[in-house]
This record gives structure tokens, sequence and C-alpha cells, in this order.
């Protein structure tokens, strides 16, 4: 009985931490449209919709060897499936893309007519402390990754406090 009480606390705690830190804005992956993946009879506005692209995230395609993942350089080559101007090309199967700054960024498949079929995303990305912008207008220092950096050297530290902190109380309680 008393045991239980304590291993429910135990559990509240942990959750409770994990729950912080993840709200402190660790990097998320989104994997581009979810379960169905990079392919043509995926909607891509509807699943781009429904996300937060933040500085610091990823980006995974993933697909199958028909298809292959370029990136635009403009609206206007996403508008018009010009992925003859692609910046950038990936045929991988699982192409990753760090998210590393604010702004939008466009993919089309580069696989002929897959484009015009709706196949290309745009995303938005926003900054990843939109809550907690620094006050000082001064200090405009382009330090948006180590300061992410330096949060998530915290969480850990944090949560590595909290599994010693853990480790000895089971251990006082067996
Ligand atoms: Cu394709």
């Amino acid at each position: 009985m008393e045991k239980n009480a304590y291993n429910m606390l135990l559990v509240v705690g942990c959750v409770g931490m994990l729950l912080m830190l993840s709200g402190q804005g660790l990097a998320e992956q989104h994997v581009v449209g979810g379960k169905q993946g990079w392919d043509e009879s995926t909607d891509f506005d509807s699943w781009a919709s429904g996300q937060t692209f933040k500085v610091g995230d990823t980006l995974i395609f993933k697909y199958s060897p028909m298809h292959n993942v370029a990136e635009l350089g403009s609206e206007s080559a996403y508008k018009s499936c010009d992925v003859g101007s692609a910046t950038n090309s990936m045929s991988d199967g699982n192409s990753v893309v760090k998210l590393t700054k604010v702004g939008t960024r466009y993919f089309a498949c580069g696989t002929t007519g897959h484009c015009d079929q709706g196949m290309k995303v745009k995303i938005t990305t926003v900054s990843a402390s939109s809550d907690s912008s620094p006050s000082s207008s001064s200090s405009s220092t382009p330090t948006s990754t180590s300061t992410s950096d330096a949060t998530y050297g915290s969480g850990s530290f944090i949560f590595a406090a909290v599994v010693l902190v853990m480790s000895y109380m089971m251990h006082l309680l067996y």
C-alpha cells in the first residue's frame, strides 16, 4: 500500500518531467505526409496545416524509388512545378531535411508529372521560442541555435538528475 503510493508518485513525477522537457521545445521530427509518406496519393496541404514547424525541427521524406525530393527556390517555381530549377535534390528514399531558420521552403517530387498531380508541399517554419522572445532589442545576436542547444543541455542535466534521484529512491524502497 505504502509502496504503491510511492511508486505512483514516482511515475507521476517522471511523466511530469518528461512533459516539461518536451514543452521546452525539443526538436520534433515530421514525417512528411504522415503515415502515407511522400506519395502522390497524400494530401500534403491538409497534412502541413495540422503541423507546427519550428526552427530545429526535422522533416523526413519517406518514399519508394519512383519518387524523389526536389527543393524549389521560390513560390513561383513551386506554383508552376518547375522542378528543373531545383536547388537541391534527394533520392535516397529516406531524406532528412533540417529546418534551420524561420521562413518558407518548397518541396516537390521531381518525377515527371508527380508535382502536377499535387505531390508538393510548402513548409513554413516559425521561431522555436515564439512565446519567450528576448525583450532587449540591442542584443539581436543570431544565436538561435546555440540558445536551443543550451536549453537542450540543461534539459538533459535535469533529466539525468531525476534519474539519479529516482534510482536512489528505488534503492530505499526495495
Ligand atoms: Cu513522385
